[in-house]
């Protein structure tokens, strides 16, 4: 019996552990959305380029985007029944929408250097469910 102990002690530890993770994959957050007001300034080509976006539970459509202007507003529509936000790295500094509630659509200018750029929604466990895209910047 003694020795029966220590095994049946590990197996039950790992499956604590699985489960643990499978409840933390499991969490996708839902905040509350941000008071939202539309861009007062000209976006307009070549310099500027609006590009649409719908978000929704989970994905970021469309899943790659092109330009070739330097600075790029996002018009973020959220079809989903989460919250989502857009949030672009360019050189590890994130510039994140705000939170974007079912139904309304929100905005994020952000200057863009030359190459490919990865788009998430930055609240927790929607990237990994696939709400992701990227951007490819071709300098002109
Ligand atoms: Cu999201």
């Amino acid at each position: 019996m003694r020795r029966a102990t220590i095994p049946l002690l590990l197996v039950a530890s790992f499956l604590v552990a699985a489960c643990g993770e499978g409840l933390a994959y499991a969490v996708a957050e839902n905040p509350p959305p941000d008071f939202l007001t539309a861009p007062t300034t000209a976006c307009e080509l070549p310099r500027c380029q609006v590009i649409d976006v719908t978000m929704s539970d989970f994905k970021i459509v469309p899943s790659t985007m092109t330009t070739s202007a330097s600075r790029v507003r996002f018009r973020i529509t959220n079809e989903g029944t989460f919250t989502h936000s857009l949030e672009l790295a360019v050189d590890r500094d994130p510039v994140t929408s705000p939170n974007i509630g079912p139904g309304q659509v929100g905005y994020l200018d952000v200057d863009v250097p030359p190459g490919t750029h990865a788009l998430t929604c930055p609240i927790v466990g929607h990237a990994v469910r696939g709400q992701r895209a990227t951007l490819e910047v071709t300098g002109g």
